[in-house]
Parts: C-alpha cells; sequence; structure tokens
C-alpha cells in the first residue's frame, strides 16, 4: 500500500470531534442549548467587531469558530492510560503535561492529549484532559481492593478499536475506511452507561469516599464528562445562561476580564443529575448519579515561567482574599478581589514582552520583506518596523482552574484534603512515555519563529 493512501491524522482527529460532537449533543441535551448560546454570542461579536472577524478570517479560523476545543474523561487504571494513549496517537494527539490535582483534593493526576504543530491544530485543535485515578489516595484498603477489582475485569475498548490501532502503528496509519471505522469504534468508549456495573451499596460506599472514585469505578467505560467549545466572550455566556434554563458554575476560572488575554479562562453549566440503574443480582435498581456537564473556554497568550509565576502569585493573592463559594454568594466579591489583584500584571503586548512574561511568534512585516540585509537584534529590528511579534496561544491547562471545574460539578461536599503528592514519574511510567513540557514546546516555536527571521534578514543562523 502507498502512503498517499492513508488519511492524515489530522483528519481522523476532525471525524472523531465531530462524531463525539453529535453523540455529546444526543446523550445531554443541554449541552446542545449551551452549543446554540455560545454560537448566538460570538455572531454577535462578529458583528460588532470587524477586526476580530478579519483576524479570524485571516486564520482560516471563522468557519470552525464555535466548534469544541477540548473534552475530558477520568481512567481507573494504568493499562487504560497506555492504550488510550496508543488510541490518541492514531489521531495525532500526544501526551503534553502533567497535572497533579491531589493538591486540590481530587484523587487525579491527569495530562491532555493534543496536536502540537501549528498546521494540525489549525486543522482541528481538539484536545482531550484525561486524568487518572488514584485509588492511592484512598485510605479504607478494604474500599481501595474492591474497587481494583471492579476496574480490573472491565475492558474499556472495543476489539475493533484495539484492532485497529495495532492496524494503524503497523502500517504507520489508517486507510479512509479503516479510519471511518476506527471512529465509530473509538466512540464507543467515550459513550454513557445507563447501567452501573457495581451494586447501589458499592457505589454508595464509593461515592461515600469521594464522588470522583464513583464516577470513574462504576461504570463500563470512562463516559465523556464534558465538551467545550470556544467562546468570544465568556462573561456574556455566562451571564446569559440562567435565561436558557441551564445553572451556570459559580465563578470564571483563570485570570479575570482583561483587554491582552493572557492563559485560559473557563466556566460551565453544573453537571445533570441523572438516572442510572444498579445491579441487584435479581434486577435493576433506579438511582441517580451526577457526572456530566458543559463547559465554554477562552484562550490568551502563553506566558514563560516568569509570568506564569506572577499569574499564580496574584491568583493566590485574591483567592487568600476571597475563597469563591460555590453557591455563588460571593462571585462578585471574588471578581473584585481578582481583578484588582491583577492590576500589577501588564495589560499591553509592549509589558509582557518587554518584561519577559508571554511567547510571541515572530515574523517578517512587508517593509521586513523588502529590505536588504540588516544589522540589528531582534527588538531592535521590531522597533524599526521590519519584524513583528505577534502572542501565541496557550493551548494547554490550568491545575488550579481544573480543581474549579472539578469540583463544581462533584458538589462542595466534596471538597477534600490530600496531602499533596504530584508523581510525574509514576504517571509517565503508566502511561508508557513521558509527557511534553508546555514551556519548553513554546519557548521552542518561538525561538524557532525569531532565528528564521533574522536568518531571513542576513543575519548569521544564531547558535542554539
Ligand atoms: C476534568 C476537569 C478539567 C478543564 O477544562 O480544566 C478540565 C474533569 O472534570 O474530568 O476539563
Ligand atoms: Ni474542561
Amino acid at each position: 500500500m502507498t502512503a498517499s493512501a492513508l488519511v492524515c491524522p489530522d483528519d481522523i482527529r476532525a471525524g472523531f470531534s465531530a462524531a463525539m460532537s453529535a453523540m455529546y449533543r444526543d446523550e445531554v441535551p443541554a449541552y446542545g442549548t449551551l452549543l446554540d448560546l455560545v454560537a448566538e454570542v460570538n455572531s454577535e461579536r462578529l458583528a460588532e467587531r470587524p477586526e476580530e472577524r478579519a483576524a479570524l478570517v485571516a486564520a482560516g479560523e471563522l468557519d470552525r469558530i464555535s466548534e469544541e476545543r477540548h473534552g475530558a474523561i477520568r481512567l481507573g487504571t494504568a493499562a487504560e492510560l497506555a492504550v488510550m494513549r496508543r488510541l490518541f496517537a492514531v489521531m495525532g494527539m500526544v501526551p503534553v503535561g502533567y497535572y497533579d490535582l491531589s493538591a486540590a483534593g481530587v484523587p487525579v493526576h491527569s495530562t491532555a492529549f493534543r496536536p502540537v504543530d501549528a498546521a494540525a491544530l489549525q486543522r482541528n485543535p481538539f484536545r482531550v484532559f484525561t486524568s487518572l485515578l488514584r485509588l492511592d489516595l484512598i485510605a479504607d484498603a478494604g474500599l481501595r481492593q474492591e474497587a481494583a477489582e471492579v476496574l480490573a475485569r472491565r475492558q474499556i475498548f472495543t476489539p475493533g478499536a484495539l484492532r485497529l490501532i495495532a492496524k494503524a502503528e503497523e502500517a504507520g496509519g489508517l486507510t479512509g475506511e479503516e479510519a471511518q471505522q476506527f471512529i465509530a469504534e473509538a466512540l464507543e468508549t467515550f459513550r454513557w452507561h445507563a447501567r452501573a456495573n457495581v451494586s447501589h451499596d458499592l457505589y454508595r460506599r464509593l461515592h461515600d469516599a469521594h464522588r470522583l472514585i464513583a464516577d470513574v469505578v462504576s461504570f463500563r467505560g470512562p463516559h465523556i464528562n464534558h465538551l467545550t467549545p470556544r467562546t468570544l466572550d465568556i462573561d456574556e455566556v455566562q451571564r446569559r445562561m440562567p435565561a436558557r434554563g441551564i445553572v451556570p458554575k459559580a465563578v470564571i476560572e483563570g485570570p479575570p476580564p482583561r483587554n491582552c488575554p493572557i492563559l485560559l479562562r473557563q466556566t460551565s453549566f453544573k453537571a445533570l443529575q441523572e438516572p442510572v440503574a444498579f445491579e441487584t443480582g435479581e434486577g435493576w435498581q433506579e438511582g441517580t448519579h451526577t457526572a456530566r456537564f458543559g463547559e465554554i473556554e477562552q484562550r490568551g497568550i502563553a506566558l514563560t515561567p516568569k509570568g506564569r509565576g506572577l499569574y499564580d502569585t496574584l491568583l493566590n493573592k485574591a483567592r487568600a482574599t476571597v475563597r469563591p463559594a460555590a453557591d455563588g454568594s460571593n462571585a462578585a466579591e471574588y471578581e473584585a478581589a481578582l481583578t484588582d489583584a491583577f492590576q500589577e500584571f501588564p495589560d499591553d503586548w509592549e509589558g509582557v514582552r518587554a518584561q519577559g512574561l508571554g511567547y510571541f511568534q515572530w515574523s517578517l512585516t512587508d517593509a521586513g520583506r523588502a529590505a536588504g540585509p540588516v544589522e540589528g537584534d531582534a527588538e531592535g529590528l521590531l522597533a524599526r518596523g521590519l519584524l513583528r511579534a505577534d502572542p501565541i496561544t496557550y493551548e494547554d491547562f490550568l491545575p488550579v482552574s481544573a480543581a474549579g471545574i472539578f469540583q463544581s460539578n462533584l458538589g462542595d461536599e466534596a471538597a477534600q484534603d490530600f496531602v499533596e503528592d504530584p508523581n510525574q514519574q509514576r504517571f509517565e511510567a503508566d502511561l508508557g512515555a513521558p509527557v511534553l513540557n508546555e514551556f519548553e514546546h513554546y519557548a521552542a516555536i518561538e525561538a524557532e519563529s525569531r532565528a528564521a527571521c533574522l536568518a531571513a534578514l542576513g543575519h548569521a543562523p544564531v547558535a542554539g
């Protein structure tokens, strides 16, 4: 078979993301309502802001503006995580970043499977935030054992999916027909199961240990627990949710609204209580489970370690003054504290760049392309109008925000103290591969773009 018969992984990812979106809208009607609301606000903003619209057209992003950017799943075992890595690899998604949520009272650690190069992100940016349950953080040894046994018995991948993953690894990809089959088989893993694979009694005991443990252990597979489209105005979507009959979480996670957006702002509607049937040995007993929700996101510039350090400091400062309550009673105070704390973070691109807080993509201006060989460093050439520096979008996640999203969808009573215990080495051993360090990745994009500009302007290639 020739390589040209193989489908590009980006196309498989795009097909998978569309199939997942259709399945989730069908399973969770409130998510369809959220998508409609996002599309409405996005089109209003585009009508009001022709410059923003033109920038999206230039970036080739206008058509896909309201499409999903990410989803999330929670896995039970190391073996599941290792196969999940291979499944996502078929779609050009690799593990980026390590997130320890134990510090925030959630017994998981996580990575995000995502496309990394610019062309792949532009074709389809879909990512999956993937968490692995840490049974080692459950205090009760008996319960830990029972949970491990239930997890050891389940197979979350279909035989067809496993066969096609192996086929893709062997042949270096999938043909068009195989890709269609792969999408259909892979989708099965993320489907909701209205029948639990445990008794109501075990469910309740798992739930009492932590609601998240019950969510992972009690079902046949890692149902997708939310999907997240991009909005051009997160504050407005948050405001309009109640009128659409969906209940927003108390506060928007991440930085306050700014002229120059940084990192990631996210919010969600609260998880729904859904009917579930539990095994009794003789039949099925009705009960409920709360896990699935819908989220929205708005992204800004990727920050350097220095910028991220400042972000974390200011966020902690605001949260030390006002800790957002899940019922929304102090939401206004929290927003005020956040805005106040972030006065210290420069809110113009010049300032962000000059202080080394964010990552930028360098390119030649028209004048730069027309110029002959010139002397000077990047900053000097920028000042002379021969180069430009555009913010690089942050494509990853934030642990404090993720914990806030988890927490608001697990209920306040789920907040628990675990000893902070990051274990990236263990996570990578379970995954079967190292995760890509997101800071190094953004730094390399910036350095390469700057070196290419200088080379084009007749400078000797910069060493390193
Ligand atoms: C994942 C929560 C984290 C995000 O956007 O930060 C997340 C989960 O609830 O499983 O998706
Ligand atoms: Ni999310």
